[in-house]
């Protein structure tokens, strides 16, 4: 059996046509109603006319990234009652259209988070990076985050002195503006003085808070998730560890095996990331889908190459730290076991080739992605042969 081929879209302003993802050998469309503010209904007709749009294209809206969770949601503040009440009518009525998985992430404030959004590579494409160098000369001395240096290890404190001091300010303007702008899929972009006021709302939330706010969140919405038969399944932290002092709680196979013991509904399920775990080398990829393999319920494919002192790139998807053949073996098992097909996506893609002279959301240009999903077709196919084809 075969994972469920998709590609990410981010709607009708997409720079990135449908018709170049059903050509792509995409089968499925991963997507969100972007232009609905975080907290609003989605409604029965807004999700029709999105899915008509699709299925136009000769496509399958296949997974929902994603359904975003509010910060009062996170902080388990303001109007709570009436955001769950918001969320658990989106779900009814995203069943009531046939989809049934529901990606979302519980991470505070900023979504995934890089600090070069063009990085060279040797090759002349362009790659998404984080450095902790540049994360801290933003931290320590533009956001200007009270007792920020305390967070760092010394060496990185001097060299984010370093860095801050040789950058002119359009380089500064620039790092912050990557790091807080907010990325492709992020719901929330804030303005560094925004960005300060904002993380003071949590202030006394610390990761048993953020995790018990995560576990009564899910409290509250699995059992609609449930009884309309979607699977909601949580994308993990990225980067995974704590930026600027936020706890972050989905960045381990530790973290995730709290969160489904505390929430054993079958409606609690995990997006696995392999660029998002594969940030930390102590991160077991093909071993976290082996043992967390029944609550995935969908399967985004990319690979970081880590570097020393904190930071990572986005490398090829057959290359860098993952070790796909396992992973994919492992996903392979799972089927097995489950009779279900996983939907997969290409995570991140470089911007490379043509693609270079276009305007592309970063991370989500077509080439790049179009590489990553032929490569992973083909390795699953071989390895599949190999298995005799099971
Ligand atoms: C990171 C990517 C992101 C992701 C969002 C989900 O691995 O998948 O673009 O889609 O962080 O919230
Ligand atoms: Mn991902």
């Amino acid at each position: 059996m075969m994972m469920t081929q998709t590609m990410r879209w981010f709607g009708p302003n997409d720079p990135v046509p449908l018709y170049a993802i059903r050509q792509a050998g995409a089968t499925g469309i991963v997507t969100a109603l972007h232009e609905v503010a975080n907290g609003d209904v989605w409604t029965a007709d807004m999700i029709a006319a999105r899915k008509a749009v699709i299925e136009d294209a000769g496509l399958e809206w296949k997974v929902v990234e994603s359904l975003p969770v509010a910060e009062a949601l996170k902080t388990r503040s303001g109007d709570w009652a009436r955001l769950i009440e918001a969320y658990v009518a989106s779900l009814r009525n995203l069943a009531a259209q046939g989809i049934d998985v529901v990606t979302y992430n519980f991470m505070p404030l900023l979504d995934w988070t890089r600090t070069d959004l063009a990085w060279a590579l040797p090759d002349g494409a362009r790659a998404l990076r984080f450095e902790l160098h540049a994360l801290a000369a933003y931290d320590i001395h533009i956001l200007r985050r009270p007792h920020a240096e305390r967070d760092y290890a010394p060496q990185v404190v001097a060299i984010a002195a370093e860095r801050f001091g040789a950058m002119d300010d359009e380089a500064r303007t620039t790092l912050e503006r990557t790091i807080i702008a907010g990325l492709p899929g992020s719901e929330e972009s804030f303005s560094s003085p925004q960005l300060l006021e904002q993380i003071e709302t949590y202030a006394d939330i610390d990761a048993a808070q953020l995790r018990a706010n995560h576990v009564a969140f899910l409290e509250a919405v699995c059992p609609v998730a449930e009884a309309e038969g979607i699977r909601l399944v949580v994308h993990p932290d990225d980067p995974p560890f704590p930026i600027f002092g936020l706890p972050r709680v989905v960045s381990t196979e530790a973290d995730v095996r709290a969160l489904f013991e505390a929430v054993p509904s079958a409606a609690n399920g995990l997006c696995f990331c392999s660029g998002s775990f594969g940030a930390r080398a102590d991160n077991d990829l093909p071993g976290m889908v082996r043992r967390l393999g029944d609550r995935i319920g969908f399967v985004h494919l990319r690979s970081v190459q880590r570097e020393p002192d904190g930071a990572f790139h986005e490398a090829a998807h057959l290359q860098g730290d993952a070790n796909m053949p396992a992973i994919l073996t492992e996903l392979a098992t799972v089927q097995a076991r489950t009779g279900r097909s996983l939907p997969m996506r290409p995570d991140h893609g470089h911007q490379m080739a043509d693609d270079l002279t276009k305007r592309t959301n970063p991370g989500y240009s077509l080439i790049g992605r179009l590489r990553g999903l032929a490569e992973l077709r083909g390795l699953e196919l071989g390895l599949a042969y190999g298995r005799g084809l099971d």
